[in-house]
């Protein structure tokens, strides 16, 4: 088990009241939002002054969270936001591994000298952080926080409200326990959050089972009308433009889990969705098997992320990404058609 580089420093600068400020990425998911606020419930009862900032908002099917109510959104509190990240004696970051991945939150956290503390399981995290709990083979970041507390010995202070935030991001990003990082450890720790008394079955709904009438609509469109299947790459896109993003409504988070159904095909290993979003085409892959999408995104899309999960952006145009996507998918004809 990967243990926090300077433990026991940390520790001892957790003894005292600090100003605290907990970090996640862009887009946040059940994850970022997760481990968030189950660290904040840690950490604020303890007499710290803690934030949690994320640098975009998120969707209503996490917003039930405990302590949610406390959650700045920088763009839209932007000088208190500012203000809190320049006196924060001790910065999280959350769920992703570069500054420069989180916009205008990462230029004023590195402006902030202060030391940061790095919990993550992307692949090639940057060195920016004093204090460093990485591990690319966790199923999430809500599992390290809950590492985290182990090495702090404090796991006896995870009451129901830290553990309904932990429960929420393992569930997500294990994809409902089912991704191979699903370890036997993940299940003692749910095990564990679960003897605190939450209502699993209730997350659950409020997480996956909260769709708009519209939102289904728009699933059950962009199977019909949208999804390509590549047979000789073992691949599918399913894209949807402008007009049809306006014509369901779509709202931050509803697109969230379309990626995913091309894989449930059989024979299917590689799966892409493409959005155009205001002013930047944003992509989604997913894989089963060895072939990896990071290194894929990495290469021809501005992104990463693991390799069975990544996203991409480009500021080319919707038909212009495609193209692109079909033109590089013969590059890697041999990985697919393991
Ligand atoms: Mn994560």
């Amino acid at each position: 088990m990967a243990v926090m580089t300077n433990l026991e420093e940390l520790k001892g600068f957790l003894a005292e009241p600090r100003r605290i400020v907990i970090t996640s990425h862009i887009n946040p998911d059940g994850d970022a939002m997760g481990s968030s606020l189950g660290l904040y419930n840690y950490l604020q009862p303890l007499g710290h002054k803690v934030s949690v900032i994320v640098p975009s908002n998120y969707p209503d099917f996490l917003k039930w969270m405990p302590s949610d109510s406390k959650v700045y959104i920088f763009p839209y509190q932007l000088s208190e936001s500012q203000r809190l990240i320049a006196e924060a004696e001790l910065i999280f970051c959350l769920d992703y591994n570069a500054l420069n991945r989180i916009g205008d939150v990462g230029t004023a956290v590195a402006a902030n000298p202060c030391p940061k503390v790095l919990i993550d399981h992307h692949l090639f995290p940057e060195d920016f952080a004093r204090y460093v709990l990485h591990r690319v083979e966790a199923s999430s970041t809500a599992e390290l926080v809950y590492e985290f507390f182990e090495q702090l010995g404090v796991t006896d202070k995870v009451d129901a409200d830290i553990a309904a935030c932990l429960y929420t991001g393992i569930l997500t990003d294990t994809g409902g326990f089912q991704y191979p990082n699903t370890s036997s450890k993940v299940h003692r720790i749910v095990a564990n959050l679960l003897d605190t008394g939450i209502d699993h079955n209730k997350i659950y709904r409020d997480v996956f089972n909260s769709f708009t009438e519209m939102r289904l609509r728009l699933f059950g469109y962009s199977i019909t009308e949208k999804l390509r299947i590549y047979p000789e790459y073992k691949a599918a896109l399913i894209s949807l433009n402008k007009e049809e993003l306006q014509r369901f409504q779509v709202r931050s988070g509803d697109t969230e889990g379309i990626v995913n159904y091309p894989l449930k095909i059989q024979g299917i290993n590689f799966a892409a969705f493409v959005a155009d979003r205001n002013e930047v085409i944003k992509l989604s892959f997913r894989s089963v098997g060895s072939f990896d999408v990071n290194q894929f995104s990495r290469s021809h899309f501005n992104g990463g992320g693991h390799v069975n999960a990544a996203g991409g952006q480009s500021k080319e145009s919707l038909d212009k990404v495609i193209a692109r996507f079909e033109e590089v998918l013969p590059q890697y004809k041999e990985q697919l058609m393991y």
